[in-house]
Formats: structure tokens, sequence, C-alpha cells
């Protein structure tokens, strides 16, 4: 490519630029006036100028890639929860000044433009926001890195409550179209299903040939990933089906339109709506589709276009490692191995070598019915030639196995890719840990876990590819974006460089004992919990008060999460203020607010967010108790929702069952806001507590060792009810219908749920939480030393970065060296 083109001057970064920018995008590309522009057309004509302003960087960044082509990562994730664009594109070209003053030169508030984007909520929770942290921080840190992913044309459901109830509507974020996106139809890869494989010898060599059955297209779109004041701008690549021309036209032209518009939205279907489960796989056929469409295209796409087709292949792994992000993306496994033997040629064991070389797997779960398994007569009939592959994948793994092992039956049944029951599957995370060269767990605690209960067979054999990278946040989008006050009070204090090496944050620690800085800390706080209550106001109708305690849990609604352990504590205390055991006038007043959504199917954690909502909505009437105890259930929590109620957070409920949380990034987000936590000992958790110190974090309940032996031991939950009367008392007045209008049937499976299963062993922590909660309210009563904690909490949590978290990959997994983008 001969760059003869004259580089396009980026306009001006003044506020004369920043209007004429605006104007000229309002008038050529909304084909409006400032006049008659609806909100809409101000919003778009804003994102294309902040937009404008980061083109160049991005031609400069993959021109200059392509000049000198050096080692990089690509990152394979079904999921990314990207957040709003425009706020981030502003403070990563330190724009945001010059915006707001150029737009109030145009009698136009930044504040009500903004509020017109639609998030992208191309992810369900923790992993897909990783995702969305992970390419920030690389492109921060100038590595050389591509994002591949999926453009799901309908993203994680909205959420509305109905009566209390979670009721879903589909999330139509493409309806104004997206100003953040480029489409490159001109580089769309056909992706191949079903239909058979046949084996042919070509002079001696035995080649199989795959006769696919149907076929999509895949619409590549790209997406700025703004590198924070470096110049660099990554590409994140999401891919779109569309039917293959040829698909109507046979159909059409034999007069059956119907078939023929048929076959157009089968194929479309494939990016048609995220899956909306976080924990259950349903195994859907659509959604190994899913998989294999994005992994089918990005693969293609790397291989063909990026490298081009003089590299030679064998020196694949010294150029990229692909990174899968969980289970989901691991087919590209014995895709990879389809392209190098039969489309390129390669011997098997030649193949194999470099496909292990270029693959890394990172984990996020501990529960076992999260981890992905495939029927083979889907895989068979939706991929028959990656079968095949599998099959001599397994094959020769089980020989090595053997060889390692003698000939233990029982051991090469339980590491065989294949599972025999309950029916013939194929373990995707089984095919990661043996198509990998690395594979990390995403907390130390869940690492650990890893290697010991979930993939012990597997770090037995290769202990060598086990290996720990602790989660992170970016803290451009969840502190310097999201908390603009918390950020001048640090910067005023030790500078700037802190939003690009956290560690620094550190320097805050004598200030900790600073009076006048911990006041100016309180107010930076006051003022985050005013904007919060005029969000909830505006958005949702709900009134809190900011004057008291914000007691926040916001995460995907779990068992494994114990929303129910929160409940638990709202209802007791609802009861002790009803009973007069405790007094409202000298309780510490409280403000519990929750977000959560349910997946559609998981029917237990509806019934929860329905007692959450009935429980709220009395204790909120009630005349007495509501003076020290309300309860705030904004609907359809998203990143846009987090980046306004984190800041106002005091305290951070993360009350898993230690154990079962692999990691957690909301608590990150809440220590570097400075909230203090109340948690167990459970995935990153245990991380932030020997970071901020055991005096700044309320810990409770079982450890993962005491849980499991207990578990072990046979655990009885109602033992806790017969023994303890203040949980016996909650619990009965769930069952009693107290929060149902008296209807004790309502919420009786919860409540017959937690008595006779209690699987995470709710009733078994609930007294520790309780004193735990009890040593909350001591502690909030002086709120010097607690703004001293909370200040020591931000202090010591610049480990949490993202940035860190890359820093660790590329240590231990990548190898890959930073390229700043010159001019
Ligand atoms: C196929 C269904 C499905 C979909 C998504 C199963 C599992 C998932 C994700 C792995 C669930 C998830 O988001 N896990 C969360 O990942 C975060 C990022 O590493 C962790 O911080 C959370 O602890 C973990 O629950």
């Amino acid at each position: 490519m001969t760059e003869t083109t004259p580089p396009i001057a980026t306009p001006e970064h003044t506020v004369e630029g920043f209007v004429r920018q605006y104007l000229r995008e309002l008038t050529y590309t909304q084909g409006t006036t400032l006049e008659r522009a609806s909100v809409d057309d101000k919003y778009l004509a804003l994102a294309r100028t902040a937009r404008a302003y980061l083109m160049s960087r991005w031609n400069r960044t993959v021109t200059q890639q392509y000049r000198q082509p050096v080692r990089g990562v690509a990152y394979l994730s079904a999921e990314y929860l990207l957040g709003r664009q425009l706020d981030n594109a502003l403070i990563a070209s330190g724009l945001e000044d010059i915006a707001q003053e150029a737009l109030a030169s145009l009698g136009l508030s930044l504040d009500e433009l903004r509020a017109a984007e639609v998030e992208p909520g191309l992810g369900n929770g923790g992993l897909g926001r990783l995702a969305a942290c992970f390419i920030d921080s690389l492109a921060t840190m100038n590595i050389p890195a591509i994002g591949y992913g999926i453009r799901y044309e309908y993203g994680i459901f909205r959420q509305t409550f109905v009566d209390g109830r979670q009721v879903e509507e589909p999330d139509s974020w493409l309806d104004h179209g997206s100003p953040w996106e480029i489409a490159r139809p001109e580089q769309e890869v056909e992706i191949a299903f079903g239909g058979h494989t046949e084996k042919t010898t070509v002079n001696g060599v035995e080649r199989t040939t795959w006769t696919p059955g149907w076929s999509v297209l895949a619409i590549p779109y790209n997406y700025m990933v703004p590198g924070y004041l470096n110049g660099r701008v990554n590409t994140l690549r999401l891919w779109s089906a569309r039917a293959t021309r040829a698909f109507d036209l046979k159909i059409f032209n034999y007069g059956d339109y119907a078939a023929a518009v048929r076959a157009q939205t089968f194929a479309e279907n494939i990016t048609k709506v995220l899956y909306p489960e976080d924990s259950t796989p349903q195994g859907k056929e659509l959604r190994l589709q899913q998989q294999y469409f994005f992994v089918a295209a990005s693969l293609h796409d790397y291989i063909e276009r990026l490298l081009g087709e003089g590299f030679d292949l064998r020196r694949l792994p010294e150029r990229i490692t692909f990174q899968l992000n969980d289970t989901h993306p691991v087919i590209a496994i014995p895709e990879l191995m389809r392209i190098l033997v039969d489309l390129k040629g390669l011997a098997w064991d030649e193949a194999w070598e470099i496909t292990r070389k270029c693959f890394a797997y990172t984990c996020h779960t501990l529960l076992p019915e999260a981890l992905e398994v495939w029927p083979v007569e889907l895989m068979s009939r939706l991929l028959p030639r990656h079968m095949e592959i599998i099959y001599r994948i397994n094959d020769e793994f089980l020989a090595q196995v053997r060889e390692r092992y003698g000939d233990d039956e029982m051991l090469v049944r339980r590491m065989s890719i294949i599972a025999e029951h309950p029916e013939r599957a194929v373990r995707m995370a089984f095919l990661a840990s043996v198509g990998t060269s690395k594979i990390n767990g995403v907390a130390e605690l869940h690492s650990q876990l890893l290697r010991e209960k979930v993939l012990t067979d597997f770090a037995d054999l290769w202990p060598e590819k086990f290996t720990n990278v602790t989660n992170g946040v970016t803290p451009r989008r969840f502190v310097r974006l999201s908390n603009p006050g918390l950020s001048a009070l640090i910067t005023e204090a030790i500078g700037d460089g802190w939003a690009t090496d956290l560690e620094r944050l550190r320097e805050l620690e004598p200030l900790a004992d600073d009076a006048a800085f911990r006041a100016k800390f309180r107010e930076v706080k006051q003022a985050n919990k005013h904007r919060l209550v005029d969000l909830l106001a505006r958005r949702d109708g709900i009134v809190i008060d900011p004057d008291t305690m914000l007691d926040v849990m916001v995460k995907r609604l779990h068992e494994y999460k114990r929303q129910m352990l929160k409940v638990l504590h709202v209802v007791s205390t609802y009861d002790k203020l009803r009973t007069g055991e405790l007094d409202p006038a000298s309780a510490v007043h409280r403000t519990v607010v929750f977000g959560a959504k349910a997946a559609p199917g998981y029917k237990m954690a509806k019934e929860i967010i329905a007692l959450i909502n009935h429980v709220g909505a009395r204790v909120n009437a009630d005349p007495v108790v509501s003076q020290a105890l309300r309860v705030a259930f904004p609907a359809n929590y998203n990143v846009t929702v987090a980046e306004t109620l984190i800041p106002a957070a005091d305290l951070s409920e993360q009350i898993s069952l230690a154990g079962k949380e692999a990691s957690g990034t909301g608590n990150m987000k809440f220590a570097l806001n400075g909230a203090l936590t109340v948690g167990t000992d459970d995935g990153a958790n245990v991380e932030i507590r020997q970071l901020v110190g055991d005096d700044h974090f309320f810990l409770f309940g079982l450890t993962e060792p005491e849980a499991s032996a207990i578990q072990e031991a046979g655990y009885r939950p109602s033992a806790h009810y017969e023994q303890n009367p203040s949980l016996r008392h909650a619990l009965d007045l769930i069952a009693s219908g107290e929060f149902s209008g008296g209807d004790r049937s309502v919420f009786e499976p919860i409540v017959s749920n937690l008595l006779y299963e209690d699987r995470f062993m709710v009733l078994a922590d609930y007294q520790s939480y309780m004193d735990a909660q009890e040593r909350v309210d001591a502690a909030y009563r002086d709120q010097d030393a607690w703004s001293r904690s909370a200040v020591l909490n931000v202090a010591r949590s610049g480990f949490f970065s993202s940035d860190r978290s890359m820093r660790d990959y590329l240590d231990r997994i990548w190898h890959v060296d930073p390229m700043p983008i010159e001019g």
C-alpha cells in the first residue's frame, strides 16, 4: 500500500476548531442546521466530531502496523460490554473542556447530548466488561492488538419491572444506527456450515475436503479503541451475518419468495441477538453457530488480510497470540487446524505445534454448570470436519495420557475431551486445556481452585501451562470519566500521571491522615450522591436520601452471588425497626441500592428479583422503618448506571459464597471510588483485603476450605433456622406473606429452597454477615474515620488497574512489546 495521499489534517484542537468540525458534521453528515436539528442530529454530529479527531490517529496506527508488522495480540470474545463511547472518546483525546465550551458557544449542553447515546450492550456482565477494559488498556499501553467479536443486532435485553417482576424487552440499540462503527463490506468473509467431508489421497498424502451444506457472509464493522492521550487507536472488529447473494436468487427466481426471504432471515439470525445467560449454557445450536461464525471470520481475516498470502504460517506463533475469552471461542482451535492442514497443506503434527503455541485460554468461572459442552451429534452435524479434528486431537492426547500414566482407564475417561455421559459431548474447557499453551484464572484464589478442583488432571499433567492474572478495570472509564470530582482531587494532590500509572495512587496514603483532604474527599462523595439522586429521580422516579449510607449491591442476579443474604439483612433490620428493637432515630440511616438482571430462563433468580422489589416497597412504605431504611432497585442496571452509582457508594456488597465468584470486578471499581467493602474471602476480594488492610475491609463468612468441608460433611441449612432467632424471624416474615399481600405461596419456593437446599450456604453465613453489618454501622458513625478508610482504599487499590492485568498477560503469556505511534 503506497501512502501517496497527503495526510488529512486532524481538526484543530481548539474551541474554534471543534465548533467548525461540529457544524461541518451537522451540515454535511446530518444534513441539517442548528435551528432545525433534533437532539439525535445534535448528538450524532457531536459523536462524529469526536470521531473525526480520532480518525487520523486510527489511520496512522493501522498504516504504521501495516508497514512495520510486529508481534501482537488478538482478543477473541463473544462479548464486549463497551458502555457509551462519546465521553471516553473525548477524554482519550483531551477534548472534554474544549467540547464543553464549543457546544456552549452554540447554545448546546454536553450533558443533554451525551444522554442521547444508546449504550452498546453487547455483553452480559463481568466477562464482557472485562474484555472492554482490556482492549482499552492495550490501546493505552501502545500494544499492537485487535479485538474480535460479534455485532449483535440486539444486545442484552432491557429490563423493566411489572409488579416488581422482571420483564425483558429487546435492545434495539441500532435503531438510529451507530456513529461509532465503520462497515467494511468489501472485507466480507464467507462462513461455511453443515455438509459432509470426503477423504482423498493426493500424491500419497491423505487430504480431507469439506463440502459445506450452506454458508453465510460475515460483514466486519470496525470500532475505534482509542488509547488515552497517546496517539494510538486500536481496532475492535465485530462481525455481522448476512445471507450470501446466491442464497435468495435461486429460490427467488424459482418464485418461492417466502422461502427466499426465510433463507435471508435464517442467515441473519446468527448475529441477531446476544444470549442473555451468564452462567448456564442452554446448548442451543444457534449459540454454537454464533461462536463458529465469529471465530472463523476472525481467523480468516487475520491470516488472509492482516498477514497476507506471502506470510509463512510456520512463523504464526512468533506473530500472534489469540487469547480465548472463556470457552466461547474455543472452536478456534480445530478451525486453525482445519486451515493449516486442509487449506494450507501443512502436516498434522506441524500444524498442531503451531496451533497450540498460538492460543491461550482464560477461564472465568468455577461453576461446573457454566462450563460449555456441545453434543457430538450437534457438532458433527454443524461442523463435521471440526468434529473429525477434535476426535483426532483427543486420540493423540489420550495416547499421551496413557503413555504418561499407564492404562488408567478411569483417568483416561475423566480427561477425555469427549464426555460419554449423560451423552457424548465435547467438553470445551478440556479442548481449551489441551489446545493452548497457557491457561489462566482471573484471581489468585480462582487460579488455585482451577488447579486443585476444576482442571486438576490437566494441572498435574502440564503444571507449566497454568498461571494467574488477576482481573482489573480501566481507570479511564471507572475513575477519570465517571468520577471527575475524585479525579480532580487526586490530580490536585499527586498530579495526573495516575490515570495511566494507577499504582501512583499510593502517594495519597499520607493524605488519609490529613483532615482537610478527608473533608474534601467527603464533599466529593456527597456531590456524587447528589448526582445519583438526580439520575434515579429522572430515570426511574426513585427518591433516595443523599444523607444516608449508600449500601450498594450491583451485579447479575445469581444465587452464588447471594443477593438473598442482603435481603435477609434488610428484612431483619425491617423487623427490628418496626418492632422497636431498633430505634430509627438512633439507627444508622441506610439506603440499600440493588441493580441486577436475571437470565430470562433462570426462574429462581427472577423470583428473588420480585422478592427484593416487594420487600423494598414494604420497607419504603412503612412510616417508621423508612425513616432509617430504604430500598432502591433501579431497573436495567448497565455500564452507564454504574458510572453514576459506583462513585456515590459508601458500602460495596461482595458477599458471594467463598469459592464461587471467580474474581469480581465491581469490587475493584467500588474500592477505587472510595467505598468500603463488606465481603467474603472470595475471588479478588482476598487481594483487595490484603492490599487495603483488614482495618479497612469488613470481612465475614466461611472461607472456601471451611465451606467445602461443611458441604462434604453434609450441610443442614435448617439447623441455622432452628438455632438463630433473628434468622428464623426474617425467614418466617418472608414465608408469612408479609411482603406479598399475605399470600404465603408467592415466596414459599425461595424460603423452602434456603431451608432445605441452600446450595450457596446463605443461612450458614447469615450471623457472621449480620455481625459484619453491625461493625459497618459502628464504623459509619465516625464519618471522619470512615473517610480515612475510604481514602486508604483508593490509595491502595492501584493494583486493580486493567493496565496491570495487561502487564501480567504480556509478561506471562503474550510477550509483546509496545509500539508507540509516530507523528
Ligand atoms: C454460556 C453461558 C455463559 C456465559 C458467560 C457462561 C459463563 C459466562 C461468563 C464466564 C460468566 C462471567 O461473566 N463470569 C465472570 O467473569 C468475570 C471476569 O473475569 C469475573 O470477574 C466474575 O467473577 C465471573 O463471574
